[in-house]
C-alpha cells in the first residue's frame, strides 16, 4: 500500500505562480502539522473526469495547477503482485474505509458474498445517503479507476430534453468526438467478440433479446480491445480476463491517469495532493479559501490545510462537488448561489436485476468483465437502456444472465445539508418507475425464453435492486447553478466540470457525457476566463 506522505508536495513554482504577492507558507509541512495556506492560481478539487479535463486543459494552457484528491495514488503492487483487488477474493484494496466489501450483488443462495476485509483507502466507495447508495472511485483517477469502461455516445433527444442550454450540434461534432478520441475510446472486434469464451454472456444476453424482438446494441469503451485479445492468447498480462473492474484495472483500461492526467502531470504544471479532502469554501477577494483535512491509510484526520486560489474547479463528482457547495452555503463561506443548488439529481435509472438461465443457456465460466453490448428499448414505452453485464467467479458457469439497467425513470430528487451532513431526499417509492421500466423489458424475454428472475442476488428477496447507483448526476445542475458552461452563478472564477451538472439522466453510461461537458466547458475558460 502506498503511503501518503511520501506523494510530492505541489512545486514551489506551481505555488507561486499567479500568487499576486500574498504572504503563504510554502516550506513543505509535514503532514502532523498543519501548514499554512497555499497559494495557487487554479485549484482543482477531484481527480475524476471533470478534474482532469480541467488540469489537463488549464496546463496545456500554461497555467500551473494544484489538485486536491481524498483518495491516495494507485501505483504501488501488492505482495500478490497486482495494484488493484480482484473482485474474487477482494482485499484491503478493495473498499474505502470498510470492514467488509460493499459489492451490490451481496448475496447468492441465501449466502453474503461480502468478504471481511481491513479497514483502508480502497478504491471503491459506498456512500449510504439513506434509501440511495452512490458508488464512487476513491484515488487519483476517480471513477475512472472503477468503472467498466463503457462509453456510449448519449441520444441527441435526451441531451436537447436534459440540457435544452447546449448547442447540440457543436456538441455532437466537436465535443463528443473529441472526448472519445482523448479517452481513448474504441470498440471490441466483432470477431473476438463472437468466439472468445470469454465474451459467451454477451452472446447469450444478445440472442436472448434478439429472440425477444429486442434491439442490440454494441458498446464501444475505453478498454483497450487489442490489449484484451492479447490476454486471451496470453501474450499480455490478464486484467479484464483475470476479474479485475469495479476495484481497479491494473492493465488495459484507459482511465484518466493513462490520459488527460497523464498528458497534464506531463507538463510540470499539475501537482496533486493525496489523501486531501476539501471541507469547505469561502469567498475571499477575487478569489477562494478551501479548508482541507488530511487522512493517514488508517482512515484518522492527521492535519488541516488551507488553500487558496484565484479560481476553484468542482470536480468531486456529483455528490461531492453538491456537499461541498451546499456546506459552504450553510457555513456562510459562499453566498449568491442558485436556490436551484442540490436539486435535479438522479441515479441515471440505474436498477440491477439478474434472470436464471437454463441450463442450454450458458453464460460461460470465464467471462471478462468489460461489458459490451446493451439491450436498447429507448423507444419504447418504457425507456431502457440496458448493459448486459458480466458476473465473473473464475471459472464456474452460474447461469446468472446479469444486467444494469439505465432508465427513462423521471424521478429526481434532492441534496440537503442536515446538521452537517449531506442528505439526499430519496425513498424506496421513487426507485418504482426505474423498476418497472427495467422490468418491461427483461419480462419480454423471460416470456420469450420461459425464464425467471433471480431473487437471492441482493440480499433483499427482490429481484431488482434498486438502492444504488453507478451513476449519480446533477445537483449543480448547468443553465440553473451555473451559467450554460459551469460557471457557477455569483461567484466570478467558481466552476463546476463534473457529473453534478447533469440532471439526474443521460440516458447511457455518463463518462463520455460528462469528459464532453468539461471539454466544453474548458474552450470558454482558456479562451475568455485566464
Ligand atoms: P468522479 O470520477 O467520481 O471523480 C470525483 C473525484 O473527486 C473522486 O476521485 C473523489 O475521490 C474525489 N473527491 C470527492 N469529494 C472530494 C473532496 N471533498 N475533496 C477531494 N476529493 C474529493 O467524478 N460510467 C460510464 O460512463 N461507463 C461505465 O462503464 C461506468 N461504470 C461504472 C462502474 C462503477 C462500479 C462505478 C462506481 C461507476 C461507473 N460509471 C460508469 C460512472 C462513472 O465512473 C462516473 O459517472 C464518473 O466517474 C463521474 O465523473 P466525475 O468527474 O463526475
Amino acid at each position: 500500500m502506498s503511503n501518503p506522505l511520501s506523494v510530492p508536495r505541489p512545486s514551489r513554482r506551481a505555488l507561486l505562480a499567479g500568487a499576486a504577492g500574498a504572504a503563504v507558507a510554502l516550506s513543505t509541512p509535514r503532514i502532523a502539522e498543519a501548514s499554512g495556506p497555499s497559494q495557487v492560481e487554479n485549484l482543482v478539487i477531484g481527480t475524476g473526469y471533470g478534474g482532469a479535463v480541467a488540469a489537463y486543459r488549464l496546463a496545456t494552457a500554461g497555467r500551473p495547477v494544484h489538485m486536491l484528491e481524498m483518495g491516495k495514488r494507485w501505483n504501488r503492487r501488492g505482495l500478490d503482485g497486482r495494484i488493484f483487488s480482484r473482485m474474487l477474493g477482494a482485499d484491503h484494496r478493495s473498499t474505502w474505509f470498510g470492514n467488509r466489501t460493499a459489492l451490490p450483488l451481496s448475496t447468492m443462495l441465501g449466502l453474503n458474498i461480502n468478504l471481511p476485509i481491513l479497514r483502508s483507502p480502497g478504491v471503491l466507495d459506498r456512500v449510504n445517503l439513506g434509501a440511495m447508495n452512490v458508488y464512487v472511485g476513491r484515488g487519483v483517477g476517480g471513477g475512472s479507476l472503477v468503472n467498466g469502461g463503457m462509453a456510449p455516445r448519449p441520444r441527441r433527444d435526451v441531451i436537447a430534453r436534459e440540457l435544452p442550454g447546449l448547442d447540440i450540434d457543436a456538441f455532437f461534432t466537436t465535443y463528443l468526438p473529441r472526448a472519445e478520441s482523448r479517452l481513448g475510446v474504441n470498440s471490441i472486434s466483432p470477431a473476438f467478440r463472437d468466439s472468445t469464451p470469454w465474451y459467451q454472456f454477451t452472446r447469450t444476453g444478445s440472442a436472448d433479446a434478439r429472440a425477444a424482438g429486442l434491439r442490440i446494441a454494441d458498446v464501444p469503451g475505453v478498454y483497450d480491445f487489442a490489449y484484451m485479445e492479447q490476454e486471451a492468447t496470453g501474450q499480455a498480462r490478464r486484467s479484464a480476463l483475470d476479474g479485475q473492474v469495479i476495484y481497479g484495472n491494473d492493465h488495459g483500461k484507459r482511465d484518466v491517469t493513462k490520459t488527460y492526467l497523464a498528458w497534464a502531470e506531463a507538463t510540470g504544471r499539475v501537482s496533486i495532493d493525496t489523501m486531501t479532502e476539501a471541507l469547505t469554501i469561502t469567498r475571499r477577494g477575487a478569489g477562494y479559501e478551501v479548508q482541507a483535512r488530511v487522512r493517514d491509510v488508517t482512515g484518522r484526520f492527521v492535519a488541516n490545510r488551507t488553500y487558496r486560489c484565484q479560481r476553484l474547479f468542482l470536480a468531486a463528482g456529483s455528490t461531492g462537488s453538491s456537499e461541498l457547495l451546499l456546506r459552504s452555503r450553510a457555513a456562510g463561506g459562499l453566498t449568491d448561489l442558485s436556490g436551484d443548488l442540490g436539486k435535479f439529481w438522479g441515479p441515471n435509472g440505474n436498477v440491477m436485476v439478474g434472470r436464471a438461465n437454463p441450463l442450454h443457456r450458458p453464460t460461460g465460466g470465464f467471462q471478462s468483465t468489460i461489458p459490451v453490448a446493451g439491450i436498447d428499448n429507448w423507444d419504447s414505452k418504457n425507456p431502457a437502456f440496458i448493459e448486459i453485464a458480466p458476473l465473473p467467479v473464475g471459472g464456474i458457469d452460474l447461469f446468472i444472465q446479469l444486467y444494469l439497467a439505465v432508465t427513462g425513470s423521471p424521478v429526481r430528487s434532492q441534496f440537503e445539508m442536515s446538521d452537517g451532513r449531506l442528505t439526499l431526499a430519496w425513498t424506496r417509492a421513487d426507485s418504482a418507475p426505474a423498476i418497472a421500466m427495467a422490468k418491461a423489458t427483461l419480462d419480454q424475454i423471460n416470456r420469450r425464453m420461459f425464464t425467471l428472475y433471480r431473487y437471492d442476488l441482493f440480499g433483499t428477496g427482490r429481484a431488482f435492486s434498486d438502492d444504488f447507483t453507478y451513476h449519480p448526476l446533477g445537483g449543480a445542475v448547468l443553465g440553473k447553478v451555473t451559467d450554460n458552461y459551469g460557471r457557477v452563478h455569483g461567484n466570478p472564477g467558481l466552476y463546476v466540470t463534473d457529473g453534478a451538472l447533469i440532471p439526474g439522466l443521460v440516458g447511457v453510461n455518463p463518462f463520455l457525457t460528462i469528459t464532453a461537458l468539461a471539454e466544453r466547458l474548458m474552450d470558454q475558460v482558456v479562451a475568455r476566463d485566464l
